[in-house]
């Protein structure tokens, strides 16, 4: 058993890839304000290399960490000698990303001819059947090139649009990489609305009315990333001179209330803001096509993992304007979604359900006068999450189509 854990990681080292070779998921639940406080410590704490999977908050919610193997027995002896409740919500990181692979090798092969969305698939793969959906319904679903990543791989938006420039609505998913379930949930959603326009009630009627754009994978360089070296990378893969570590977070990039608290200013954070607002250029390929386009009536953006769905805003904890009425709109997304699976969601503003979190793009979408503006939190809570087993993509996109769709409803029927 040891024997194989260190061949495995020397294989990864001989790779250049990541292991994740005895890393465990610990859930951590503190009781008080005093353990909160060294959660929050043990979270500055870098040498560690702990990566918090669902970060710790002063009202206290559990925690999810990823600690790697050498850090394990630091990490329990602290959390142990604090008193701290924790259990083991993953056992063996690598053996779940093992089971993965495996999946995908068996799978991603075309059953009978078809596409399977029911599996992971890599970039070439997703920007493959984009272009057959297109090539199949050649009058409803064009690509759009709305620009280039920092390593130069295409930014391609599907437009479902059956003539005109109307009112429109802004879907994008995978602004963080490894939130695999998000990028295959888009593609799913695109195929569902490019085969049943005409046969879809629904889907008929918002398109007479409405334009959809919908950008599947917003991070591709990271993406693309998490598959070859590290599946547990989030960030952009952009790189500066004089800077320590390569990346930006995406969703703290944008303009609206840049580089303020729930964003980090060190360049090696998961959370770091970059430089200056829209630094990356994913993020500024987005602003400038909406900018250009001029006419969004809602922007909504697929993340995972947590059951959350989530409005304005983020950079601060005050009440929207709009309060009442998008979370009317998200309560009944929810229900919407809970009615297929039971998959229960929380809604409410992004800072009283997770965080105060600065520089995300539906704040920045709100604020330039998109009053529609959502963000999703697919499955799970916690007991896979990053790595949801592909057995659970279909579900998931279906009962996230019906949130959608009962928000793409609500803004179809009221516009302003
Ligand atoms: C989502 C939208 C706007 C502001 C914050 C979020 C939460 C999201 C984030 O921190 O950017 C959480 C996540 O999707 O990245 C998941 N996660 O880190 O567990
Ligand atoms: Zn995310």
């Amino acid at each position: 058993m040891r024997l194989i854990l260190v061949l495995s990681a020397l294989l990864g080292l001989v790779y250049c890839r990541e292991t994740f070779v005895g890393d465990q998921v610990l859930e951590v639940t503190p009781k008080n304000e005093d353990q909160i406080k060294n959660l929050l410590e043990l979270e500055a704490e870098e040498h560690l290399e702990l990566d918090f999977w669902k970060s710790p908050t002063t009202s206290g919610q559990t925690v999810h960490v990823r600690v790697p193997f050498v850090s394990l027995q630091a990490v329990k002896v602290f959390l142990e000698l604090q008193g701290i409740d924790y259990s083991i919500m993953i056992e063996d990181v690598q053996a779940l990303l093992d089971e993965e692979k495996e999946e995908m090798l068996l799978n991603q092969r075309e059953r009978n001819g078809n596409f399977n969305f029911e599996t992971y698939h890599t970039l070439d793969e997703i920007y493959q059947e984009m272009d057959h959906i297109v090539a199949e319904h050649p009058g409803l679903v064009s690509k759009v090139n709305i620009g280039h990543s920092f390593e130069k791989r295409p930014m391609n938006v599907l437009k479902f649009s059956t003539g005109g420039n109307k009112p429109a609505i802004w879907l994008d998913a995978g602004i963080h990489a490894r939130e695999w379930v998000t990028q295959a949930t888009a593609l799913w959603t695109a195929n569902k609305i490019a085969t049943e326009y005409g046969k879809d009630a629904f889907i008929t009627s918002l398109l007479d009315q409405m334009d959809l754009f919908l950008l599947p994978v917003t991070n591709p360089d990271g993406y693309v990333f998490s598959h070859t070296t590290n599946r547990m990378w989030r960030k952009t893969r952009s790189k500066a001179a004089g800077r320590a570590c390569v990346g930006v977070d995406p969703n703290r990039n944008w303009d609206a209330g840049f580089a303020g608290p729930g964003a980090s200013n060190k360049p090696c954070s998961d959370s770091y803001h970059g430089p200056s607002p829209n630094s990356e250029v994913e993020v500024k390929s987005i602003v400038d096509f909406i900018k250009s386009h001029g006419n969004f009536k809602a922007f909504i953006t697929i993340h995972s993992y947590s059951q959350l769905l989530m409005f304005p805003y983020g950079y601060k904890c005050s009440k929207s304007d709009t309060f009442d009425e998008l979370n009317q709109v998200a309560q009944q997304a929810a229900k919407a979604v809970e009615s297929l699976y039971g998959t229960k969601y929380r809604v409410g503003p992004i800072c009283t359900v997770i965080y105060q979190a600065s520089g995300g793009s539906i704040d920045w979408a709100y604020d330039y006068g998109i009053k529609y503006s959502f963000a999703f939190e697919l499955r799970d809570t916690g007991r896979y999450g990053f790595l949801l087993p592909a057995k659970q993509i279909l579900p998931t996109a279906q009962e996230t189509w019906l949130g959608l769709q009962s928000i793409m409803e609500y803004v179809r029927d009221h516009p302003y």
